[in-house]
């Protein structure tokens, strides 16, 4: 696992290891630690890894590319061509369309993600468009449909993770083949050497260890696409594909559980996104008392707006800040709430479907003041 020491800085705090916490071991999964969300870009030692079968090695100098399928000039590229390609740089927010499952109740089945399960990175690479425009693709094509290297038993089956995009999506300027990620080459368990990134969409787009790139004049109806990653009522009544990413926002700061001083000024900190390069249009914040907590007749007052940074470009996250003064001594639940430009705006409550998908309630932090 890649890891480097990190000086956190303050009074008495020594140089952190940052390590993601391992939610299982095989295939490995971890979520990205609650502290590390703090920091503006995600450090790759600390990212979320989210991995349906092993983790496929292989050096940048043996790995291809293939892209064909409904296309008159199908070819392969190597490592080394595709770098030497233009690259586009973006910050883009990867969360993972399970991110808050573990909050719902009843919870639905799969990993039980707390909101730690997305991270911002910078990304660098190839949009998919220029070397479409090279394949020749179609006029009947209607979807790309992405290959990763890795693959494992389903349903009794050998399958490959293999995830499709519609043609407009795929040819955007801003869907990459990525190489690098926060300035270094991208590590094993984010897709090494190349991985597809879908700014905007939930991360199950964002093919790890691309190797295939095939067109198709039929939806695609793979395992990953047609029976996973559907939001459903109840189980097996679907309601669509998992596609964009849906408005949310975190407190990272103060911590859960922690004392704030009351009569004192607390600065209360997060971020929040956005699908498909929406803006923000606000965050608000707002602070209950112990006795309004769960009531609902109170939860449309009390909302203040939050002091928004610049945000970094239109697909990373924005940081945001408030200054609150507790007034009673006693536990308060500080909450979030971050709007859209096309006013989708957190439910109070984790909004439940079946498999656990799009959760995004209010971010929420317990405190006490003292
Ligand atoms: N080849 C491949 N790509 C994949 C996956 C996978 O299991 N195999 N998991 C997907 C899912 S569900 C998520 S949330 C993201 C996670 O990206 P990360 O591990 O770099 O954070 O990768 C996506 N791409
Ligand atoms: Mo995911």
């Amino acid at each position: 696992m890649t890891a480097w020491p990190v000086s956190r800085g303050g009074p008495g705090r020594g140089a952190t290891v940052w390590a993601p916490e391992t939610v299982t071991a095989d295939p490995y999964n971890a979520q990205t630690p609650s502290a590390a969300l703090a920091e503006p870009v995600t450090p790759v030692g600390a990212f979320f890894v989210r991995d349906h079968f092993g983790i496929p090695r292989t050096a940048p100098g043996r790995w291809r590319l293939r892209i064909g399928g409904a296309a008159a000039a199908p070819f392969a590229i190597g490592y080394e061509e595709l770098l030497a390609m233009d690259h586009r740089e973006l910050d883009v927010v990867v969360e993972c369309a399970g991110n808050g499952r573990g909050l719902m109740t009843p919870r639905p089945p799969g990993l039980p993600w707390s909101q730690q399960a997305v991270g911002c990175a910078h990304f660098a690479g190839v949009p998919f468009r220029a070397l479409a425009g090279r394949a020749l693709i179609r006029p009947a094509a209607v979807e790309i449909v992405f290959t990763g290297a890795d693959s494992g038993p389903v349903g009794g089956r050998r399958t490959a993770f293999e995830r499709s995009l519609p043609l407009a999506v795929a040819l955007h300027p801003d869907t990459l083949l990525v190489t690098r990620m926060n300035g270094e080459p991208l590590a094993p368990e984010h897709g090494a050497p190349v991985r597809l990134v879908v700014p905007g969409r939930y991360a199950v787009a964002d093919v790890k260890w691309l190797v295939g790139a095939r067109a198709v004049t039929r939806p695609f109806t793979g395992v990953f696409q047609a029976r996973e990653y559907l939001y459903e009522a109840s189980r097996g009544t679907p309601e669509g594909p998992v596609t964009s990413v849906r408005v949310k926002s975190l407190i990272t700061e103060p911590e859960p559980d922690t004392a704030v001083r009351r009569g004192h000024e607390t600065l209360v900190r997060g971020r929040a996104w956005s699908g498909d390069g929406e803006p923000l249009r606000n965050v608000e914040v707002r602070a209950e008392y112990e006795d309004e907590y769960e009531d609902d007749r109170h939860r449309e007052r009390g909302w203040h707006a939050a002091l928004l940074e610049p945000p970094a470009g239109p697909y990373g996250w924005t940081g945001w800040s408030y200054r609150w003064t507790p007034q009673r001594p006693g536990p308060y639940r500080l909450l979030s709430r971050a709007t859209d430009g096309h006013g989708e705006t957190q439910p109070s409550r984790a909004p439940w479907n079946a498999r656990g998908y799009g959760c995004n309630p209010v971010g929420s932090v317990d405190v006490v003041a003292v």
